[in-house]
């Protein structure tokens, strides 16, 4: 659907249940809170679901919206969430019920009913801010949630995704009087002391191959312990690896509470992250994917480096 077409679904609807996924970032959340605030503005009934694993760098944005246990939903729509597989557990009984997918991911998996997917956009925020403009007026507490979708998805607006439009939609959320300090102050000038122990012994360990062109950061659990990380801590590791000089393929690999291996890539114009990341069963965008493996940090290397020879480029 398009942004017109989807804002006239949103109005002719109500009693809507706002889902966000796993490993909630700053799109996810900040997309879900604008959406639901939003909907509220035009008079419906709109809440969040809490998402388990919400961080407290995000919590503030979203907190506010979250649903009552005993809420019961009419429409359920999902923002930034590619796959079914990526959705929290507590949404499992809304699954099936997908009504609007509102994503940016060139792998949504097409599980909604409907949706409104933008593949060219660095962040779901900026359809959310497109669809906000067509229902209601931009508050400086909507706009505060899209800049945060919005700068957070692009690293801060230097991640490749970034494009005219990212600044254009950023440029109207400072109008409309988002609160860009707090924000930035928050998601990119803030690291906790357990942060920056992590991030020490992370660099002390970055392993190189393909003459120095592969980076692999490997984060065990029981790393994220001993230096006391929280989830927080341990957000947008994945870019880490990816500011060495040389390096056009930064791999991290980090081990999930439950033993699987969470793969993050970030790449250049020679290796596709979304094919490597999908031989191994996950997605994501050309320079940005994911995957995760049910099983060890070694064999999940062994098998991302493999995945990432099959696809690279040949030198020319
Ligand atoms: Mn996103």
């Amino acid at each position: 659907m398009t942004i017109e077409e989807t804002a006239g679904w949103l109005q002719a609807h109500d009693r809507f249940l706002i889902l966000t996924h796993v490993r909630p970032d700053g799109d996810t959340v900040g997309c879900a809170a604008a959406l639901c605030g939003a909907l509220r503005q035009i008079g419906k009934t709109a809440y969040v679901l809490a998402n388990p694993e919400l961080t407290a760098t995000c919590a503030d944005y979203v907190t506010c919206y979250h649903a009552p246990e005993d809420y019961i939903p009419e429409c359920i729509v999902s923002t930034d969430v590619a796959s079914l597989g990526l959705l929290p557990e507590n949404a499992a009984p809304y699954r099936k019920h997908i009504d609007l997918a509102i994503d940016h991911h060139p792998s949504y998996e097409g599980f909604a009913k409907a949706a409104c997917l933008q593949s060219d956009k660095a962040a779901a925020g900026e359809i959310v801010y497109a669809l906000v403009c067509a229902l209601s007026v931009m508050t400086p507490q909507i706009a505060t949630a899209l800049y945060c979708a919005v700068s957070t998805d692009t690293g801060c607006f230097v991640y490749n995704n970034t494009t005219a439009n990212t600044h254009r939609v950023a440029a109207a959320l400072i109008e409309a009087g988002c609160d860009v300090q707090g924000v930035n102050k928050r998601h990119f000038r803030t690291k906790s002391q357990a942060r920056i122990a992590l991030e020490s012994a992370i660099l002390s360990a970055v392993e190189y191959h393909d003459s120095g062109r592969i980076a692999v950061v490997t984060v065990p659990q029981a790393l994220l312990r001993s230096v006391g990380a929280g989830a927080d801590d341990a957000e947008e590791i994945a870019s880490m690896a990816g500011v060495i000089e040389g390096v056009d393929c930064a791999l991290t690999i980090r081990e999930l509470a439950d033993g699987e291996s969470k793969i993050s890539l970030r790449t250049g114009a020679r290796i596709n992250a979304t094919e490597a990341c999908r031989l191994l069963g996950g997605g994501g965008h050309a320079q940005a994917a994911g995957a995760t493996l049910n099983c060890s940090l070694e064999e999940a290397k062994r098998r991302a480096l493999e995945a990432i020879a099959q696809v690279a480029l040949p030198d020319v």
